[in-house]
């Protein structure tokens, strides 16, 4: 049965016309293109194929991929209008140097060549690691791995990463210490056949709409939402659980702690391919019910309820996103989740997986290729084979491979305060709205000797503060692959030429090696994404990303394939799922169950600060507005930031419905606020969306961690709220 059919779609032939209606007027017929291009959404991780439609050299209209694997023709209001964001006004156009005047126009020759000259000079005066890269997850991957090369090897600094550390650093952290090895091992249509699905800290009815629609057309389902707040999500749930902010992980270790009492766990499952069992029981003993009840604030029932349904499963489904990740306990919270999974034989099953839905549209990509958290082709930096076998594979002396990961982001920008770091380069992600602590950030892009901001939109509120912009493509308008949450790898296709002079990511790397004088060296005759795509297959050959089997045109003609698919795969069937056969990525090929530990999160509420501010997303916005904040339709619907909080401590506080609040921490204030009072919200606890860069909730949010991967907590915080004195905004 077609996806479509299954998801109860129309089916019918006719929804292929799209015949001209004579009579329609001017405005709609500006938009009936000339021409579909094919290509992959550009904004979140769920991958839908779609084409976008061009008239006379612009992007005029997008409609869904009918026959996509992933959507079946479907797309979310962002997917819908995102041929907006392409012509929009502020698109940067021209490579700007500061001068004595702000930022003036030069040329891409000057441009570059000042780039490298001031980093040469940086690296020359103290040292090559005084020089840091940050990127993101929404290049192509062949521009991840391009890019990669170029940092560790040409431009010869370790100090690189990616706002994934922001995002999704505690799954992959996670997912290696469980597993051995990064990668999500289940596939979306585990949705569509699990009979129970826990969702932790995912508000996929916002964040991923169209695999909840997905998650909606699998009838026999049970569907648990573990969230502090009655999301859009939780109203669909047949359980939600209010947890405590931050309370999870005690309330996955009292599942598991319930599951092994009640002999809910498969015995042979944990003989043959895990180990530490019977520390993990041990460490469990201290859960009980009843204190992960007081911990949590569910009760007791509940917490059997939901041990119940997900130990008698016969496909269980744990989905998680930034609720777990979004802490300073976040790896081990994903390793309390994995340990659920393992002790029931929840994965490598069909339906039953612990599965981390990622965010961006390709930061799939860049774990996989893009030498941040791992060597490329997910090798491991303290191995010295896999450090040979890259080596080896790019014919550089084995010395040329760096033993150990650089800076983590967060560790960048404390390293830019004691001048550790002394120039900057900053790739397709906007701090200034999306780090924590924004004071401390601000400080630290003010204090660097050279800043360069390369994006696709100028001004940004993090590219008024550089040396030096450079002005790239965006999705439309450059070719390459996204990988999406289920290790789909599909294409992306240029529909229009990129305005002005901006140029392509993978032009800016290739210039900036060619300016390095180490293009030739590194990218011998390269002058397309496919040659690197090409590379990388051969580098990823025999790893778990294995791509060695695929080219573009089968990626094209399959709408997306998943990896491993390695060179000679018999009959072009995808590899569904990791870890059916039991066998991990560990030495002995069993996976580890690790004891974890629940403490309370940092900065606790105060008499002085008495509210837990909660911070995330909604359906319209897409992460710093610079993409959706230019749509008119997404604008208008959700124009400006807003405050939730709960009737009862609105009226303690004297606040009406729309009266205009100020959020304050011991770190800053968000100002002006619209307040919305909402039962969604628990009492003593608040929601600011962090889109919005003129409220923008990170100048409250704190610089705390997770030790281990170092993602940031940016979900609980201690604030007050306050009425905005006029004459303050
Ligand atoms: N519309 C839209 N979609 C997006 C994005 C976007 O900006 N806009 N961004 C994309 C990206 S990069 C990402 S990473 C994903 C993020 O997708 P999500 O993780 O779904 O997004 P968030 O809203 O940040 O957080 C999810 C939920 O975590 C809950 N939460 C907070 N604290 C806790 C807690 O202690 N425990 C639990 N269990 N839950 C908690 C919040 O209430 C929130 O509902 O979305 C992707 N999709
Ligand atoms: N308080 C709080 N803060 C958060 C979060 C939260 O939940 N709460 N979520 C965190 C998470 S999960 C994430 S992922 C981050 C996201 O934070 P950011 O990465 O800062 O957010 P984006 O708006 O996606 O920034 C992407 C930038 O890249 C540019 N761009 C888009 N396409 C291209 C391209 O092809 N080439 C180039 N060169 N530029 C391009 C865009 O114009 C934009 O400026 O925010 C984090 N910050
Ligand atoms: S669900 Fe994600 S990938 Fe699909 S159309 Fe919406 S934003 Fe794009
Ligand atoms: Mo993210």
């Amino acid at each position: 049965m077609s996806l479509r059919r299954a998801l109860g779609l129309d089916t019918r032939p006719e929804r292929y016309a799209y015949a001209v209606d004579p009579t329609i007027g001017y405005t709609a017929r500006r938009k009936i293109p000339d021409r579909w291009v094919r290509t992959t959404c550009g904004y979140c991780s769920v991958g839908c194929g779609m084409f976008v439609g061009v008239k006379e050299g612009r992007a005029v209209s997008v409609r869904g991929d009918l026959d996509h694997p992933v959507n079946a023709g479907m797309l979310c209001p962002k997917g819908l209008s995102e041929h907006e964001t392409i012509h929009a006004a502020n698109r940067a156009r021209f490579p700007l140097l500061r001068g004595r005047d702000g930022l003036e126009r030069v040329s891409w020759d000057d441009a570059i060549g000042t780039m490298v000259r001031k980093f040469r000079e940086v690296q020359a005066s103290y040292g090559p690691q005084t020089v840091g890269v940050i990127s993101t997850g929404q290049l192509v991957t062949e521009e991840f791995y391009t890019l990669g090369k170029l940092v560790q090897l040409g431009l010869g600094t370790p100090n690189y990463d990616g706002n994934t550390t922001l995002c999704m650093s505690a799954a992959v952290a996670g997912y290696k210490r469980s597993f051995g090895s990064d990668g999500p091992p289940g596939a979306y249509d585990d949705l569509e056949r699990a009979d129970v699905i826990f969702l932790i800290g995912a508000n996929i009815a916002d964040n991923h709409p169209i695999l909840w629609q997905r998650l909606e057309a699998n009838p026999g389902k049970t569907l648990i939402v573990a969230d502090p707040r009655v999301t859009k999500t939780a109203m669909l749930a047949d359980l939600h659980l209010p947890v405590k902010p931050r309370s999870d992980l005690a309330m996955i270790n009292g599942l598991i702690h319930i599951v092994i009492a009640r002999e809910l766990i498969d015995r042979e499952y944990i003989a043959a391919h895990t180990t530490g069992f019977d520390a993990l029981r041990e460490s469990v003993r201290e859960y009980t019910p009843e204190r992960v009840a007081e911990i949590t604030g569910l009760s007791v029932e509940n917490l059997h309820r939901t041990a119940w349904l997900y130990g008698n499963a016969r496909a269980a489904f744990i989905g998680w996103t930034m609720g777990v990740n979004h802490s300073t306990k976040g790896t081990e919270t994903v390793n309390a989740i994995n340990n659920l999974a393992l002790i029931t034989g929840n994965i490598g099953r069909s339906g039953a997986a612990p599965f981390s839905i990622t965010g961006q549209c390709n930061a799939m990509g860049t774990r996989e290729a893009g030498f941040t958290s791992s060597l490329p082709g997910y090798r491991h930096f303290a191995s010295a084979e896999d450090r040979e076998d890259l080596a080896a594979l790019w014919n550089v002396p084995v010395e040329q491979i760096p033993t150990a990961r650089g800076l983590p982001y967060p560790d960048i920008i404390e390293a830019i305060l004691d001048r550790r770091i002394r120039a900057l380069w900053i790739i397709a992600t906007n701090p200034i709205v999306s780090f924590p602590n924004l004071g401390v950030l601000r400080q630290a892009l003010e204090t660097v000797d050279f800043l360069v901001v390369q994006d696709g939109f100028h001004p940004t509120p993090t590219s008024t503060l550089a040396h030096l912009v450079l002005p790239a493509a965006i999705w439309g308008e450059k070719e390459g692959t996204y990988t999406n949450s289920e290790r789909r790898i599909s294409k992306v296709n240029r529909a229009v030429e990129p305005p002005g002079e901006a140029r392509t990511d993978f032009d800016i790397f290739l210039d900036v090696a060619a300016a390095l004088g180490c293009r030739e060296r590194l990218f011998p005759g390269w002058t397309t994404p496919e040659d690197a795509f090409e590379e990388w297959k051969r580098v990823s050959a025999g790893r778990l990303c294995d791509y060695s089997g695929m080219t573009y045109d089968a990626i094209e003609a399959l709408g997306g394939i998943q990896w491993p698919y390695p060179a000679g795969h018999a009959d072009a069937a995808e590899t569904r799922r990791l870890y059916t056969d039991g066998r991990f990525q560990t030495e002995d090929g069993k996976a580890r169950l690790l004891p974890v530990t629940w403490e309370p999160f940092p900065e606790q509420p105060t008499s002085a600060f008495p509210f837990v501010l909660n911070t995330g997303r909604t359906v319209e916005h897409w992460q710093t507005r610079t993409k959706t904040g230019q749509v008119p339709i997404l604008d208008r619907l959700s124009p400006n930031a807003w405050l939730e909080i709960n009737p009862r401590d609105a009226r303690t506080l004297r606040l009406k419905p729309f009266d205009r609040v100020d959020v304050v921490s011991q770190r800053g204030r968000i100002r002006n606020l619209e307040l919305r009072m909402t039962e969604t919200v628990a009492t003593g606890q608040v929601f600011v969306p962090f889109h919005w860069a003129n409220a923008n909730a990170n100048q409250v949010t704190q610089s705390a961690f997770d030790p281990i991967s170092r993602e940031p907590n940016y979900k609980q915080c201690a604030v007050r709220v306050e009425r905005t004195q006029r004459g303050t905004v």
